[in-house]
């Protein structure tokens, strides 16, 4: 006879759609579903993170790495709250990922109880699917709806369910709908793509603007660049999906990019834009013809005034595309390749310098000889995400990072979710102090569930980006410090290993110790704090740094000349 609790059902549910982590934090509310959980932890792990902010994190980043539902969990009122910022982060670059939420109890629901909160107008702006259940039975196809929509919508599905319900039992087996999902194929007219195809034949400057959205179509964007005779440049999101030496690659663009991606861009007579939302309309020419591909037709002409938008998969659209044009005079190109030799040669320099402080750069530089080609790289945000997209070069590795949120803390947990992912890969994570800190709670969790990540904590002792932000407003500093940390120390102290490096001379030797070591390590780097230079320095950023220059030079009658130089030379 059929005799299930719903929480087995719910659970044999994820194992079939393919779900094999769960990242949350136990208690009130799902303490019944966790007893089901517990039964399945063979083909189901639940992995228990510290705080649930990076469970979501982890959630999300699992989904962006591998394309697949990213799950997390928490109870009712305080975990749920903590969940928000990672759902965000999946919201915002656009990664299926699933909440399941404890609720209290349903005689309870409504009366204001113990940790009660209103979930569902908690969650209703990050969620694409926000349904709190009623009873048992609507609970598997709640379920499969919720994955549904995850994938189908590319977003956050939150399921609220009462703790109760877990436990109730269905005496039939329940008539399930679907978990699979079926996606439009959508493909741009003929028309559309003649007029698309008159543009790429005038274009004498084309560049293409290259993002997230063509990690599936590599083959395909480089046929296409090659006919074309482009440059690339990519938004931050697009980092490793083609070497940063590959000849057609001009870098990441804008404020973390590089000189040449700014200029090829600014000179461009014609864009072509591929699965980015690049939103910085600073960084693009005024008036310049536009294409954009795009597999969500809404965000075709949110960024930029669009000549032609061609909706549809970038792999399909850039193979026709390319199938209907001639080959391309290189000039422009060979213009820009020339660029990106000085650029490149620039950047090399500035890691070979041995320096004492250490710089960001030379940490680069030890850790290119130690990273394999298939590694993943989970980058935090901050001054640490200039100097890892700029001065490390890769070549084959995958790149995490909190795009269009760009929440501090996300380092960790995507070095967490990828390992989980991918047990046989190397994991590094590049954060910076300010953004480790938010997050270093759950360096314990990667030490409990024996994960080999290795944790480079670029450690300047400050929140740098905003201390160079303050004074590129022209104000003086502010709460930008924050005071000194030894991180190898609590790696110890959680059962992982801790390396200090403090100078030059043991930069290269204990790097390489360290990724000799199979336990979660933590290798951080006291560096100076400098700032790395944007790409383009404009007028008003420069009237304004001369305007700290000033004040800082009446607060303390000294002037910071470490980065004037180079500032004058950008401009
Ligand atoms: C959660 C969150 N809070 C604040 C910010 C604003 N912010 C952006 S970068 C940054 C500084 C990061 O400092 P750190 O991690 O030490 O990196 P650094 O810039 O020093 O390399 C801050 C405070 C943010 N992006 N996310
Ligand atoms: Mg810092």
């Amino acid at each position: 006879m059929f005799d299930k609790r719903t929480g087995e059902i719910m659970t044999s549910q994820l194992i079939e759609a393919g779900v094999e982590h769960i990242y949350g934090m136990p208690g009130d509310s799902i303490n019944e579903f966790m007893d089901d959980l517990r039964k399945q932890q063979d083909k189901l792990q639940f992995i228990q993170v510290r705080h649930e902010e990076v469970g979501a994190l982890a959630a999300s980043s699992y989904a962006k790495l591998t394309d697949k539902l990213g799950v997390c969990m928490s109870i009712a009122g305080p975990g749920a709250i903590h969940l928000l910022n990672g759902l965000y982060d999946a919201k915002k670059d656009g990664a299926p990922v699933l909440a399941i939420i404890g609720q209290v109890s349903s005689e309870a629901v409504g009366t204001n109880a113990f940790q009660e909160i209103n979930l569902q107008t908690l969650f209703q702006d990050v969620a694409v699917f926000t349904e709190q259940a009623e009873s048992s039975e609507q609970l598997p196809d709640l379920l499969n709806m919720a994955i549904r929509t995850a994938y189908t919508e590319s977003g956050v599905s939150v399921l609220i369910v009462p703790d109760d319900l877990f436990a109730e039992k269905h005496k039939k087996q329940p008539e399930l709908t679907s978990s699979g999902f079926v996606k439009p194929h959508v493909e741009p007219s003929e028309m559309v793509y003649t007029n698309a195809v008159d543009l790429l034949k005038e274009a004498k400057k084309p560049v293409i603007l290259a993002g997230r959205g063509t990690k599936n179509a590599k083959k395909e964007l480089l046929a296409f660049a090659e006919r074309m005779q482009a440059p690339i440049v990519f938004s931050l999101l697009g980092k490793g999906i083609l070497p940063d030496y590959h000849p057609l690659n001009l870098g990441q663009h804008g404020q973390i990019g590089t000189k040449p991606a700014y200029e090829a861009m600014m000179e461009a007579d014609l864009i072509i834009m591929v699965g980015t939302s690049f939103p910085y309309r600073s960084f693009l020419p005024k008036d310049t013809k536009a294409i954009q591909i795009e597999k969500e037709s809404q965000k075709i002409g949110n960024y930029y005034p669009i000549t032609e938008g061609l909706c549809g998969d970038s792999k399909v659209i850039l193979q026709k595309l390319t199938n209907r044009i001639e080959q391309k005079n290189a000039s422009f190109l060979e213009k820009y390749q020339t660029k990106m030799k000085k650029w490149h040669m620039h950047i090399e320099s500035e890691k070979l310098k041995k320096r004492e402080p250490i710089q960001a750069p030379q940490v680069m530089n030890a850790l290119e000889e130690l990273v394999d080609d298939e590694a993943i790289i989970a980058c935090d945000v901050g001054n640490v995400t200039v100097w890892t997209v700029r001065y490390f070069p890769f070549t084959n590795q995958d790149f995490l990072i909190s795009g269009r949120l760009a929440t501090m803390g996300s380092g960790l947990p995507g070095a967490i979710a990828g390992q989980l992912a991918y047990p046989d890969k190397q994991v590094v994570a590049i954060c910076g102090d300010g953004g480790f800190g938010m997050v270093m709670q759950d360096f314990i969790t990667a030490v409990k569930y024996d994960l080999p990540v290795k944790v480079i904590v670029l450690n300047n002792s400050k929140i740098g980006m905003i201390k160079y932000e303050q004074q590129q407003m022209g104000h003086l500093n502010y709460e930008t410090n924050l005071g000194e940390m030894d991180y190898a120390q609590f790696a110890n102290s959680c059962g992982g290993v801790g390396f200090r490096i403090e100078q030059e001379k043991e930069l290269e030797e204990k790097m390489q110790q360290a990724f000799m070591t199979s336990k979660p390590t933590i290798i951080d780097v006291a560096i100076e704090d400098k700032a790395p230079l944007p790409g383009k320095i404009g007028y008003e950023q420069a009237v304004h740094y001369s305007e700290f220059l000033i004040k800082n030079f009446f607060k303390n009658k000294k002037i910071e000349f470490h980065d004037l130089e180079e500032t004058i030379e950008r401009l």
